[in-house]
């Protein structure tokens, strides 16, 4: 089975000093490089994602008039508040400074309509648009997925949830993911929601 790396929003603005830091997220670069390292000699795609928003987007709390942490309604979906973070072209946008970006083949932007968070790589949280990820795979010839990335209970979440219903076979590298934990157990419950339906569970140090 044809495989891919799928790195997930390894941007600035959730690791260290980031507008939306998540804790020792810093500590899963290195693992990216190293899985990269391995995909690269396997000659296997690598894809990584980013969180990209205007600066209007609707899920910052300052454009919805609420607070950061806070829970509400989007039109009509359930809505995190987030601080502003990510926003197009700006420096939190960036990839991590040590990230080695040589063997990314393919970025996937996501969250660019402001009226609509957008978690998963595939599709945004209402499913309206998708993105270009699953023609890129289709193209390639991709069938397994290899994830890992920021956070854990959001984009890393909610993009293999959709590759499980797309019909992908997907393996959480667990070493690579770190959470948000607005509440403290919000990571471990989000992998046994992914293990309930269906993905695999791979340490760093076991990928070949
Ligand atoms: C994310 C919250 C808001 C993530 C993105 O990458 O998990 N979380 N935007
Ligand atoms: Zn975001």
């Amino acid at each position: 089975m044809k495989k891919a790396l799928l790195l997930i929003d390894l941007q600035k603005d959730f690791c260290r000093g980031g507008a939306l830091e998540v804790r020792n997220s810093d500590e899963v670069i290195e693992t990216a490089n190293r899985a990269m390292r391995i995909f690269a000699k396997n000659r296997n795609l690598i894809i990584a994602t980013k969180d990209w928003h205007p600066a209007e987007h609707k899920s910052f709390a300052v454009n919805s008039n609420t607070n950061a942490g806070e829970t509400g309604m989007l039109n009509g979906l359930p809505q995190v508040w987030w601080p502003v973070h990510c926003v197009e072209n700006t420096p939190g946008a960036e990839f991590h400074d040590r990230l080695n970006r040589k063997n990314i083949s393919k970025i996937v932007y996501k969250g660019k309509d402001k009226e609509v968070d957008s978690y998963s790589g595939f599709f945004d949280n209402g499913r309206k648009n998708k993105t270009d990820l699953s023609a890129y795979l289709v193209e390639n010839g991709i069938q397994e997925l290899y994830v890992m990335g920021l956070a854990t209970d959001y984009c890393v979440k909610y993009t293999i949830m959709d590759a499980l219903k797309l019909g992908y076979k997907v393996w959480l590298i667990e070493d690579g993911c770190k959470g948000v934990n607005i509440n403290p157990d919000d990571s471990l419950k989000a992998v046994e929601e992914m293990k309930k339906n269906g993905v695999l569970l791979i340490k760093s140090i076991n990928l070949t």
